[in-house]
């Protein structure tokens, strides 16, 4: 059949322009159209290709859906071998490999390094012909490979075709294949909801979601391509520095890392490893070090390779996030408000650059579904700030006579009665503040930094102060005398003293850090605010019923209903009125303003505010009404930037979104 020129033109507009879209949601981060309207054209051109199947190209977008399933992978060969690099892991050894480098450059001249995140996921390379992707190939043995190229054609990030007009004959792009965090975090709720077995990490799912024989399964896994290296080249002379080489690989619509930097000599690499160490967790995919690349094609030609590790490249390495460790027990710890938590009593081992020796097992679901017990070898996960977790039970370690565990009926603390109720994964204690467990716990967050601030009342002396039956609740500390404290094991009379001053400071408190540490069931910072904003008074709060809670932003029923429970217990209420008898007391609510320039604004600061802190930042912007976000996004409407920010910074300015410095900030709060 011949196909009408308008159709034809027609089904290629829209090719580029879906792919042009593609690109800008997937690669640059930076959508230009809504979804709906991306889905529209993309149904028009399936409707054109259905119409007049000669139209279907190789780099429609209609063909990132997967294809028919394979028996097994074939077999390539690389046409230029995939090469490996060594590692480093300290200033030193840095030091070392940079002297070697100029050593055999013959100069003492400072080297340019392209530096640039390492991406732990799976090495790959993809091989365009006239622009086209005809080939992807994983590393295998760096000399032959897998032919992986109906799945990796699923990758959204993947151009299927290259875009520009400098586009060589032949091109092999290397580069790596990873799950983003977000991918994979929605991807494991899916397997646990179907029953299926979570992936380990990030890593693991990438590599499982890209051998899967049929490209379907592939095409609905969220993976990314990041592309750091040109193998075959044929036609064209690429620029004379990895860097620039890089921008032309995003010319071509291919995603490079937005951390890519060049840097002077070995001062400059260390401190973008430092930043790129302290950024790591913010980052959308796990990286496990740092890549480091002598900038200049010409020197990195002279200097070659040795045993398939280039001479002019080394990956300095940062800690292992995860490690494998021995089970020694598993004991119950009892929260604030009765929640039984099992953690894990490791051997001790050092993962995300600490020693670990205890991992929460979350509940009892989650200790069956990993079928933890003592005695197991187990890998641990360690990421940033979050709590070390047990990802997975080694089985073929596991020794003989090991028993299931299982949360006792009776709270191992006050031996009250464990309950669990219908549908709630959490078994708590029936206890209540007969609990010296729940009521240590109270009066902990009570004093804690974010609720009353006391300083000098660590957790360790809030449990003497119990067991020793000093205290029972929070209203209980503004009791306590120096003598009562310096009495105490370890608490001198100098210790003693600034205690009391300390609880004295803390009267003088603001309306909603009151709320907050009162600790009631599901008010956060951020609802204790709302509640405090809202109701104005200690009074008038007292006093709302369900319906009126429901009424503000953030308050569902369920808090509606905590809030009320809270306030019609009659210890409770003692509770707050010997408080406030002992003379806690806060200036007057304002209003918010609601029409303040920034009201519903959502800001992210980034980097180091010099004339107030972060969380200072933060809760005045959130008393103007604005949203304080923690990482940049197309919804980002400010960008507060500080000294030495980083990524998000990057990520605002490829985005296009207003950044300010922190005079801007001041003004704004003033
Ligand atoms: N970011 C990055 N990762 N990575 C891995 N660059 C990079 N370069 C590599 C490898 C194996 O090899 C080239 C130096 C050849």
């Amino acid at each position: 059949m011949t196909i009408p020129t308008e159709i034809n033109q027609q089904a290629t507009d829209l090719r580029h322009l879906l792919n042009k879209y593609n690109n800008l949601y997937y690669v640059t981060d930076n959508p230009e159209v809504t979804d709906s309207e991306y889905d529209r054209l993309f149904i028009q051109l399936q409707k054109l290709e259905a119409d007049y199947p000669e139209l279907l190209t190789v780099d429609s977008p209609t063909q990132r859906v997967g294809g028919k399933a394979l028996d097994k992978f074939s077999q390539i060969t690389h046409s230029l071998p995939m090469l490996s690099l060594d590692n480093v892991f300290d200033g030193e050894e840095l030091h070392a490999f940079d002297q070697r480098v100029r050593d055999w450059l013959n100069t003492t001249n400072i080297q340019t390094y392209a530096a640039e995140p390492k991406l732990d996921g799976l090495a790959i390379s993809i091989r365009y012909e006239h622009g086209i992707l005809v080939q992807a190939a994983t590393r295998g043995d760096g000399t032959i490979g897998e032919d992986v190229t109906e799945n990796v054609r699923t990758i959204q990030s993947v151009p299927l075709k290259l875009s520009g007009d400098n586009v060589p004959e032949v091109v092999e792009i290397r580069g790596e294949i990873v799950m983003p965090k977000a991918g994979f975090e929605t991807l494991n709720k899916q397997q646990i909801a179907d029953n299926k077995k979570p992936f380990v990490n990030p890593r693991n799912a990438a590599a499982g979601s890209l051998r899967q024989l049929d490209s379907k399964i592939t095409a609905r896994r969220p993976l990314a391509m990041y592309c750091y290296g040109v193998g075959e080249i044929q036609g064209m002379d690429l620029p004379k520095t990895h860097y620039e080489t890089m921008q032309q690989l995003a010319q071509w619509g291919c995603q490079i890392s937005t951390e890519l930097l060049q840097v002077e000599g070995v001062d400059g690499c260390l401190a973008y490893i430092n930043k790129l160490g302290e950024q790591r967790d913010s980052l959308s995919y796990d990286i496990d070090g740092v890549v480091l690349k002598i900038d200049d094609i010409t020197l990195q030609q002279r200097l070659g390779f040795v045993s398939r590790a280039p001479r002019w490249a080394i990956a300095y390495k940062f800690p292992a996030q995860q490690e494998m460790t021995i089970v020694d027990d598993i004991e119950i710890q009892v929260g604030r408000t009765g929640a039984l938590t099992p953690v894990a009593r490791l051997q001790p081992v050092f993962v995300g650059g600490v020693t670990v020796s205890n991992a929460t097992l979350h509940n009892q679901d989650e200790i069956d579904r990993k079928d933890v017990r003592v005695g197991d070898t187990v890998i641990v996960r360690r990421a940033g700030d979050v709590i070390p977790e047990v990802v997975q039970v080694v089985l073929a370690k596991r020794p003989d006579n090991t028993v299931k565990f299982t949360i006792p009926t009776q709270c191992p603390i006050c031996q009250s009665d464990v309950e669990r109720l219908e549908g709630e994964a959490v078994a708590r204690c029936s206890g209540g503040l007969f609990c010296p467990a729940q009521r240590k716990e109270a009066i902990k967050h009570f004093a804690s930094r974010k609720a009353m601030d006391v300083d000098g009342l660590g957790d360790k002396l809030v449990e003497i102060l119990v067991d020793e039956g000093l205290i029972n609740d929070a209203a209980d500390l503004f009791k306590l005398t120096i003598e009562q404290l310096s009495s105490l094991d370890r608490m001198g009379e100098k210790s003693a003293t600034n205690l009391i001053a300390s609880l004295e400071t803390a009267k003088q408190t603001k309306f909603a850090r009151f709320l907050y540490s009162l600790g009631i069931r599901e008010v956060g910072e951020a609802t204790a605010r709302s509640l405090a904003s809202h109701f104005l008074t200690l009074e008038a709060l007292e006093m709302a019923d369900e319906p009126a809670l429901i009424e503000i932003e953030d308050v569902g029923p369920i808090v509606a209903h905590h809030v009320v429970t809270f306030f019609q217990q009659t210890h409770n209420r003692e509770v707050i009125k010997r408080l406030l008898d002992a003379g806690i007391n806060w200036p007057a609510e304002q209003k918010r303003i609601s029409d303040s320039e920034l009201s519903g604004k959502t800001i992210v600061l980034t980097g180091t505010l010099e004339q107030l802190s972060r969380s200072e930042a933060k809760e005045k912007l959130l008393a103007l009404g604005a949203k304080v976000a923690g990482s940049v996004s197309k919804n980002t409407d400010y960008v507060v930037a500080g000294r030495d920010a980083g990524s998000k910074l990057n990520k605002a300015e490829s985005l296009n979104i207003t950044v300010v410095d922190e005079t801007t900030l001041i003004n704004w709060l003033n």
